[in-house]
């Protein structure tokens, strides 16, 4: 079954563009699946420690045959082929972090994936770029995205033309 997804990318180390752009085309080899578009970059303040880089962050719309599980495990290979390392710290800065944000219209909460995505709702750096992409997407449990983005502070982001 085809299902309608969306990425969330984000980066804030070792040339945080280069690392967005480059898993855009790891996201469009994918097996089974069609990158269909992305948004901007944005350029974000860190949410959690502050003394870290600020983030590069973009969405993807992903069509995937892939199952939601299989899907995660894609993703994070992509990490971690872009050196992605995980510290001890919350939050801290990475080279690459790719979060499935949206599975179709799927709740899941199991111990490794959550969707949608923990937090949507309260961040600029993932509802702006989504809003881009489409301006009436719903989110499970939270409703259209035109209604939840205008109640998040845009905290600073700049959206980086492409
Ligand atoms: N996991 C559960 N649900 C998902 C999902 N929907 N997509 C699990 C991806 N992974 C999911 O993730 C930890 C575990 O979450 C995974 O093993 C997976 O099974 P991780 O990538 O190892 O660690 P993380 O990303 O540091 O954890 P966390 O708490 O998910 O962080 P977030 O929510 O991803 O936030 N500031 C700005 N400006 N921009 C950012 O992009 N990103 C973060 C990380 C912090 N500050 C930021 C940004
Ligand atoms: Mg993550």
């Amino acid at each position: 079954m085809l299902t309608q997804c969306y990425i969330g990318l984000g980066s804030n180390l070792d040339n945080p563009y280069r690392h967005v752009l480059d898993a855009l085309k790891d996201l469009d080899s994918l097996p089974a699946s069609e990158l269909i578009s992305f948004s901007s970059l944005y350029c974000s303040r860190p949410m959690g420690p502050p003394d870290q880089p600020p983030y590069v962050n973009a969405a993807a719309q992903l069509d995937t045959r892939l199952a939601a599980s299989d899907l995660l495990d894609e993703l994070q290979s992509i990490e971690l082929a872009h050196g992605r390392e995980r510290k001890e710290e919350q939050w801290g800065p990475r080279t690459l972090d790719l979060d499935i944000l949206l599975f179709g219209h799927q709740t899941i909460n199991n111990p490794r994936l959550t969707v949608p995505h923990r937090g949507i709702s309260k961040r600029e750096f993932v509802l702006y770029p989504l809003h881009e992409l489409d301006k009436n997407l719903m989110i499970p449990n939270l409703g259209c995205i035109y209604r939840i983005k205008p109640r998040c502070y845009r905290n600073g982001l700049i959206q980086i033309k492409h």
